[in-house]
């Protein structure tokens, strides 16, 4: 037992100040603190530095858009431009949902220039339009803007419950099949380098920077972390049930041409036309006649100039 008068176990006095172990401990400790403050003011800075490089990241991002909606306030009027990928080689668009709203444009009667090169819109992504000094972006919207600006419905007499089922099977093929559209041309058969017109480095670098782009978005989306097996049959999956509801129907409703007409055409022109070689081009070209028939029918009434398109 120790006591105040018990003699002190350790070797020295700890209590003195000026012994120099205390005095190496004291400045240890010192230098600790120290850097322990130092690595508190670079996190600080890194941190201050960060915000400061996202903000100004998104102020140039901001200006940029703000010059490239400018370019486009002084049209002609009630002329709507559409922004999107030039033609390819195989269909007037590649994007589908390009190729919707041009179908669209064309099923309605509605004035339009194509603009191939401010492709990206107030979104960041394509479509959209511009009329009027006012700019829309996303397919569906774009739509729902035109059939009110310029009051067409195209959507003839077909009940409710009937259009119910046109809306059905085009936000399937939107956001479900699409991704075998993506997946396949940018990562499994890459054909995107075959069907597009351009020089083959930028073609390649397309090929890399939306593959890296394809393949983070269909992750989040769930459908990419399935094997390439998985995923085709999933999405012939789409397909046949677009071909079981359409049966001898001339357009996904009846007899006459909806709507939704124009996105389920805009998709499946790309797996018919747009995705050469692919397990999906077999499948329309082979045993889902009747997809193909319908392709068919809506390039004939609203592509006579077909291969004008592709050419220009
Ligand atoms: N929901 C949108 C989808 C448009 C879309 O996904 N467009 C693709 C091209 S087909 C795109 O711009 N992708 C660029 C990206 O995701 O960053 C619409 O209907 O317009």
């Amino acid at each position: 037992m120790f006591g105040p008068t018990s003699p002190s176990p350790y070797k020295f006095p700890i209590h003195t100040a000026t012994h120099p172990e205390i005095k190496r401990w004291k400045s240890d400790f010192l230098k600790l603190k120290k850097m322990g403050l130092c690595c508190y003011t670079n996190v600080l800075c890194y941190g201050i530095g960060i915000i400061a490089i996202v903000f100004i990241v998104k102020m140039v991002k901001k200006m940029l858009l703000e010059r490239k909606l400018a370019r486009w306030n002084n049209t002609p009027k009630d002329v709507v431009i559409l922004h999107g990928f030039p033609a390819a080689k195989v269909v007037p668009n590649a994007s589908p949902f390009v190729l919707k709203v041009l179908t669209f444009l064309r099923m309605a009667n509605i004035n339009y220039k194509l603009d191939r090169k401010d492709v990206f819109g107030p979104k960041g992504k394509t479509p959209w339009i511009s009329l009027n000094g006012e700019h829309t972006a996303d397919s569906q919207m774009i739509i729902d803007y035109l059939r009110k600006k310029f009051e067409k419905s195209l959507n003839g007499s077909y009940s409710e419950e009937h259009l119910a089922i046109g809306t059905a099977v085009r936000v399937m093929l939107e956001e479900h099949a699409f991704w075998g559209v993506a997946l396949d041309r940018f990562i499994f058969s890459g054909t995107v380098t075959q069907i597009m017109k351009a020089n083959p480095i930028y073609l390649w670098t397309l090929k890399f920077v939306a593959g890296f782009i394809v393949r983070r978005s269909a992750n989040a989306h769930g459908i990419g972390r399935h094997s390439e097996k998985e995923i085709v049959q999933l999405v012939s999956k789409d397909i046949r049930t677009v071909s079981k509801i359409l049966g001898n129907k001339k357009f996904i409703l009846g007899d006459e041409p909806c709507e939704d007409d124009c996105a389920i055409f805009g998709m499946l022109a790309q797996f018919l036309w747009g995705l050469p070689g692919s397990p999906y081009e077999k499948l329309v070209n082979g045993e889902l006649t009747n997809i193909k028939e319908y392709c068919m029918r809506m390039k004939e009434k609203f592509y006579a100039d077909w291969d004008y398109c592709l050419a220009k």
